[in-house]
Order: C-alpha cells, then sequence, then structure tokens
C-alpha cells in the first residue's frame, strides 16, 4: 500500500530527469570511466534510495555517501551495487563496514592501527585512500605520509586498497589554475603509490564539475553529484555545459486560506507587511519547519495560476501568507520551485534569493515534505518518513 499523506505540501522529484543526467554524463565519458552516483545527505534532499536504483539502471556503477550510517541504509533497502564512504568513519566501526561490504575512506596511519586492533574478523576490508590536493579537507598531503599510512595497511592482510583519489576545491570555476595544481599533485600521490608497491584498481577525481569540463581525464570513475540532480555545479559553468541538465526537484503545495484584507492591516509576526489596498491574501502550509527558511521572506515569490505572487511578511515555522493577483479558491496550487515554461522558479533562482548555493536547497527542504517521484511520467510511489510505520494508518 502507497504511504499516505494528509498534507497538501509535497516535493516531486522527476527520476526520468535523474536517468537521463546520467546516461548523457556516461556517454560524454570514455566507455571505461564509470559513474559513482554520489547520493550522501539523503540523495542531495531528493531520496537517496530512489535516486540511487534510477542512477543503477541508467548506468551508474559505484554509490557514494558521506557516512558509514547512510550506506547502510541503501543496504538495508536492498542495494547490492558497490557503495564508498567518503566521509571519515570510526576506527571501531570497520566491523559494520565489512558486515554490509561498504568500502572506506582511509587517510591515517593511526587509524589503520586503531582499526586494525579493534577488528575481529577475517574478512577482507575495502579502502579507498584519499590523497588532499588542495581541497584541506581530508586526505594524506605528503610522501611520508601516504608511506607511513602504506606500511600500516600492509602490515594487516585484511585491509585492502582498492581505491584511490581526491576532491577538488575549484573545478567549477573558469579559472583552470587551482584546479591544473591539484589535478597534477594527484597525479604525483598516485606516484607514490607505485613506488610504495600499491596499485588500485579505481582511480578517482571528478566531480560533477571536473567530469563536466574533463571528461577523458577522470581516471576509471567519477563522483557524479550535482548534475545528476540537473543542477549547474556553479552560475560561471552554465554557458559552457556539454549537455542540457534536466532538473529533478520541484516544491509545491495549495492554498488552505484565502481573503481580501483591506488596506494598512497588518500580515504575519511582527505586522511588518501592511497591506498597500485591497488585497487578496493566501496562506500556504510551508513553513521554515518545512525547510522553507525566514530569510526567503524578503523579495521572494511563489507561483499561482502562472503569476509570480509575492510572499506577505514573514515566514512562520508551518505557514506564510503570499499576495494573490485576484481571488482564487482554497485548494489552489501553488509551486514554490518548479513551474511550466511561462513562469519558473529555479532551484538556481531560490539559491540565489538566499545567498546561497543550489546544493543547499533541495537539502535543506525536511523530511517533514513528503517526496512525490515520478517516473516515465507517472507517479512511481511516496516518500513520507512521518507515516511509514508497520501500523495501519
Ligand atoms: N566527492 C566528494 C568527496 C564530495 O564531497 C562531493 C560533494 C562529490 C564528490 C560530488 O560533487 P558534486 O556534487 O559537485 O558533483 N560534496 C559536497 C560538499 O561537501 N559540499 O557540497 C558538496
Amino acid at each position: 500500500m502507497e504511504v499516505p499523506f494528509y498534507r497538501d505540501t509535497w516535493a516531486e522529484i522527476n527520476l526520468d530527469a535523474i536517468e537521463a543526467n546520467v546516461v548523457n554524463m556516461r556517454q560524454l565519458l570514455p566507455v571505461d570511466t564509470m559513474v559513482m552516483a554520489v547520493v550522501k545527505a539523503n540523495g542531495y534532499g531528493h531520496g537517496a534510495e530512489e535516486v540511487a536504483e534510477t542512477a543503477l539502471e541508467a548506468g551508474a556503477k559505484w554509490l557514494g555517501v558521506a557516512l558509514l550510517d547512510e550506506a547502510v541504509r541503501l543496504r538495508v533497502s536492498g542495494i547490492e551495487a558497490p557503495i564508498l564512504v567518503l566521509g571519515w568513519t570510526r576506527p571501531e566501526d570497520v566491523h559494520i563496514a565489512a558486515k554490509y561490504n561498504i568500502s572506506i575512506t582511509v587517510f591515517q596511519q593511526e587509524w589503520v592501527r586503531e582499526a586494525s586492533k579493534c577488528y575481529k574478523s577475517q574478512h577482507p576490508v575495502f579502502f579507498h585512500l584519499k590523497f588532499d590536493t588542495g581541497m584541506g579537507r581530508l586526505g594524506v598531503r605528503d610522501y611520508s605520509e601516504a608511506k607511513g599510512l602504506i606500511g600500516e595497511m600492509k602490515s594487516d592482510p585484511r585491509f585492502i586498497i582498492e581505491g584511490a583519489f581526491t576532491h577538488f576545491a575549484t573545478a567549477d570555476e573558469d579559472n583552470q589554475t587551482y584546479f591544473n595544481e591539484q589535478y597534477s599533485r594527484f597525479k604525483e600521490g598516485l606516484s607514490w603509490l607505485k613506488e610504495l608497491g600499491i596499485n588500485p584498481n579505481l582511480i578517482h577525481c571528478g566531480n560533477s564539475a571536473a567530469s563536466l569540463k574533463h571528461p577523458e581525464n577522470m581516471f576509471n570513475l567519477v563522483r557524479f553529484g550535482i548534475a545528476m540532480y540537473g543542477l549547474s555545479p556553479s552560475e560561471e559553468m552554465k554557458p559552457g555545459l556539454p549537455f542540457k541538465l534536466e532538473e529533478a526537484f520541484s516544491f509545491h503545495s495549495r492554498l488552505v486560506h484565502v481573503k481580501s484584507v483591506p488596506p494598512n492591516e497588518g500580515i504575519s509576526y511582527g505586522a511588518i507587511y501592511r497591506t498597500e489596498k485591497d488585497e487578496w491574501i493566501g496562506t500556504v502550509p510551508v513553513g521554515y519547519a518545512d525547510g522553507w527558511t525566514r530569510s526567503l521572506a524578503k523579495d521572494s515569490t511563489v507561483i499561482v495560476r502562472n503569476n509570480r505572487c509575492p510572499i506577505a511578511g514573514k515566514i512562520c515555522m508551518d505557514q506564510f501568507m503570499c499576495r494573490l493577483p485576484y481571488e482564487v479558491p482554497v485548494g489552489e496550487k501553488v509551486t514554490l520551485i518548479g513551474g511550466g515554461p511561462d513562469v519558473k522558479i529555479t532551484v538556481d533562482e531560490v539559491a540565489a534569493r538566499l545567498g546561497t548555493i543550489n546544493y543547499e536547497i533541495p537539502c535543506m527542504i525536511s523530511e517533514r515534505v513528503p517526496r512525490i517521484y515520478f517516473r516515465s511520467g507517472e507517479r512511481l510511489k511516496v516518500r513520507n518518513p512521518l507515516l511509514e510505520t508497520n501500523e495501519e494508518i
């Protein structure tokens, strides 16, 4: 039975868009360069499981997550594809990675010693060694660190280095100087591995930006995140994208109240917004607890019947008001992100209003907002964590 939801607010996830973006990326890459679908943070807010399944069907071979918990979640939901945890894992949790056949990131010698002590099973554990070539976040930075780490890895035959990787800080920028510096440092790091007698099967460095710009030079795996969701890694990259990205995420609600308000009446907390004349005011049941943050109140619009309607007054926890061009009935659809060819609010527009990047927008739409999945133009399923329970509702 389909999971119910009893609120008229929802996000729509167009899985066809995810599929098209993966297929297009694969076509751009040489045949022996695989795609890892990056589905951390619940698939950038779109739903990790659904995005993972779609991406794998479209030809992705790997999945990337930030946390061991996210990887275990995918396994529990029945996904069998290889998964890499890109972030740090506790050394005492290595047995969980082994149990669920999850590859993990390694870059600290001390960590390996500790993990080796804690790990009691004989099953092999698979690692990707991370180089910090200029992101300054995680990874080994020089030869002696790499040597120490590999020496430690070699002392435990259960530990297998399956991959080596790095992450770029500026691949999305027009100026590629820093990217080039990182790229050559990575190649130097790979030469250290060779010197130390390590030859990992998988070598990867490309995020979306690097993979779209330099598909020929991405070794044998790319970590495809933001562009898989149909969003450009940066504004700078938009004019030169090698294929059209299809945005997968949209966000909608329905008016729960509509009224005519006389001039000089206050709307919402603080009564900062004042009606200038007789105005039609609609109440939208979306608030900052849904991730529709209060900072969106200023200069923001939503779409009702192809009209851009300004948000009126402060955004509350569960609701906000908007100014309608004319009377519309309760139940009328309100689009917060999305729309048609005539009027459209993109994720990028919402990000710009907030002074942030598009990555953050679908991530911040909270779990309280049900996700409805569409495939081949048809409604496929609903996710509503609030009511996903074994009880009959
Ligand atoms: N690999 C790693 C290690 C990452 O952290 C990310 C994204 C990706 C690949 C995918 O990058 P893309 O989405 O640009 O394709 N990580 C983050 C982050 O930490 N903050 O924003 C994006």
